[in-house]
C-alpha cells in the first residue's frame, strides 16, 4: 500500500475509535517491573487494552499474536497454564493474570488510577464495533496474519501512542513479523504537546512538561516524534515511519 494511503486509512482508524488512546495520564507512575501483554493489533478488544495504556501512560512488553501466530503461542499457554486468547495481560508487580479487555481494562484502572474504567474504554457491544471498524478501514480484509521472519535476540523498544496514524502501521508491521517490542507510550500530556511532530498546534518553542518520558527523549535524542524505534541488536535508532518499515522489512522478514 502506498505510504500516504497508510497514513490516510491510519487516520480513519483513529477516528472510528473517536481518538482514544490520545492523551497520557500526568500522575500513574510506571511500575518496578515492565508489565506483559499477547497481543494482536488489529484485534478489537486488543486495542481497548492498548488505549486504556496509552491513556495511563503504562509502557508494556509486547508478545505479538497475530493470525496463524506460531513464536509466542506456547509461552502464552505456559504463563496462563492452559489455552488462552489475547488480550492477555501478566503483571508480574502484582503477579496478576487476567484475560479480555473488559478483565485487564478493570485491573489496569483499579490498580493504577483507583478508578474505574472510563465507558469508551470498555468492551461493551459498541466500542467493539468502532474498535473492528478501526481494524476494516486498514484496508486489510484477511486481517493480520503472521509472517516469517528472524527472531531478535532482545525486544525492539517502540515509542508510540495508540491513536498515532504514523505509529499504528509501525506497531502492525511488528505484529505481523511477530517482534517482540516494549511499547513505550507517549500519550499527549498537554496543549502544547498536540499536532504532529513538525507542525505542532502550538506556537513557539516546545516544552514537555518536566520528569516526564517526553522530556527525557528530548533530552536525549533531540526531538519528540513517534513513531521511534530502537533495535540495539542492530544498534539503530530511527524516526520516520516510513524508515521503520522498510527497515523492519529488510532486517526482519524473510
Ligand atoms: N513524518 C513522520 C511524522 C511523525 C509525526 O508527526 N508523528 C506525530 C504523532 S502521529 C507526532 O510525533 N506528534 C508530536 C507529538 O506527539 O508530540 C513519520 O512519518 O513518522
Amino acid at each position: 500500500m502506498p505510504h500516504t494511503l497508510n497514513i490516510v486509512s491510519s487516520v480513519l482508524s483513529s477516528t472510528a475509535r473517536r481518538w482514544r488512546g490520545t492523551t497520557g495520564s500526568k500522575s500513574v507512575q510506571q511500575p518496578a517491573q515492565l508489565p506483559i501483554l499477547f497481543d494482536c493489533e488489529d484485534d478489537p478488544e486488543c486495542r481497548l487494552v492498548r488505549e486504556a495504556l496509552t491513556e495511563l501512560n503504562l509502557d508494556v512488553l509486547i508478545y505479538p499474536c497475530p493470525q496463524k501466530a506460531n513464536r509466542f503461542t506456547s509461552l502464552l499457554t505456559d504463563m496462563a497454564g492452559g489455552q488462552a486468547t489475547v488480550p492477555y495481560l501478566v503483571d508480574p508487580n502484582t503477579h496478576v493474570k487476567l484475560m479480555g479487555a473488559d478483565a485487564i481494562n478493570a485491573y489496569l484502572f483499579q490498580h493504577y488510577r483507583q478508578a474505574a474504567t472510563p465507558k469508551p474504554l470498555q468492551a461493551s457491544v459498541t466500542n467493539l464495533v468502532t474498535s473492528r471498524l478501526a481494524s476494516v478501514v486498514r484496508l486489510n480484509l484477511r486481517g493480520l496474519v503472521a509472517k516469517p521472519s528472524l527472531v531478535p535476540e532482545q525486544p525492539l523498544v517502540l515509542y508510540s501512542f495508540e491513536s498515532s496514524p504514523y505509529s499504528r502501521p509501525v506497531r502492525e508491521k511488528l505484529c505481523a513479523l511477530q517482534l517482540p517490542y516494549k511499547l513505550v507510550n507517549l500519550g499527549k500530556q498537554q496543549w502544547a504537546d498536540m499536532g504532529p511532530a513538525k507542525f505542532r498546534f502550538h506556537r513557539g518553542e516546545y516544552h514537555p512538561l518536566p520528569n516526564t518520558k517526553r522530556a527525557k527523549l528530548l533530552a536525549e535524542k533531540g526531538r519528540v516524534q513517534v513513531p521511534f524505534l530502537i533495535d540495539a541488536n542492530k544498534s539503530i535508532e530511527l524516526f520516520e515511519s516510513k524508515d521503520i518499515l522498510r527497515y523492519l522489512d529488510e532486517t526482519y522478514a524473510q
